[in-house]
């Protein structure tokens, strides 16, 4: 396989977009020739960490668990790109360090969390107002804003096929020999 294997971590608010933007940039590695993996909430909360809740020790194990699993997959000779809000530093840290600092493609997804809460694509933020969902992101648990990603898509500013082409400009590269 003529790729260098490494992990393509999207973070960001729900609602951000980080689902349509890694949805696409995988099916584009894919027609490039690449061999990838999505993990995202859909095959990771429901199945493998169906256990944990949206506590801070929740969503600690969620992101150590999908680091350990995407460290699997790298040996496998795999693309994975992992979409999930990820909220706290030291998490993401881990992630760096349990699959290498050199492996590790920080994206984040920036997006107002008053325009998240406009969207509300799914009708959360309005639960979770109304305290039907508790420890939710943005509005009662807190996501800390990465400092140094490797990449900073502006979701509400930049056109989705823009954002594409800087994240595989970014990419490319790092996974080509
Ligand atoms: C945040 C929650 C919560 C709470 C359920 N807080 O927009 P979605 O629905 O499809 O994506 C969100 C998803 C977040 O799961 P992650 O595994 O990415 O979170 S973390 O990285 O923090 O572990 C949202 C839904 O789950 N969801 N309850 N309280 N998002």
């Amino acid at each position: 396989l003529k790729q260098k294997p490494k992990l393509i971590w999207l973070t960001g608010l729900s609602g951000s977009g980080k689902s349509t933007i890694s949805v696409q940039l995988e099916y584009q590695l894919h027609a490039m020739g690449f061999k990838t993996y999505l993990l995202d909430g859909d095959n990771i909360r429901t199945g493998l960490n169906k256990d944990l809740n949206f506590s801070n020790e929740g969503r600690s194990e969620n992101i150590r668990r999908i680091a350990e699993v995407s460290k699997l997959m790298m040996d496998a000779g795999i693309v994975v790109i992992a979409a999930f809000i990820s909220p706290f530093k030291a998490d993401r840290n881990r992630v760096k360090h349990i699959v290498g600092q050199s492996n590790y493609i920080e994206v984040f997804v920036n997006c107002p969390v008053e325009v998240c809460e406009q969207r509300d694509v799914k009708g959360l933020y309005k639960k979770a107002r109304a305290g039907e969902i508790k420890d939710f992101t943005g509005i009662s648990s807190p996501y800390e804003i990465p400092q140094n990603p490797d990449i900073r898509i502006e979701s509400d500013i930049q056109s989705l096929e823009e954002s594409l082409h800087l994240l595989l400009d970014l990419i490319v590269p790092k996974i080509s020999f």
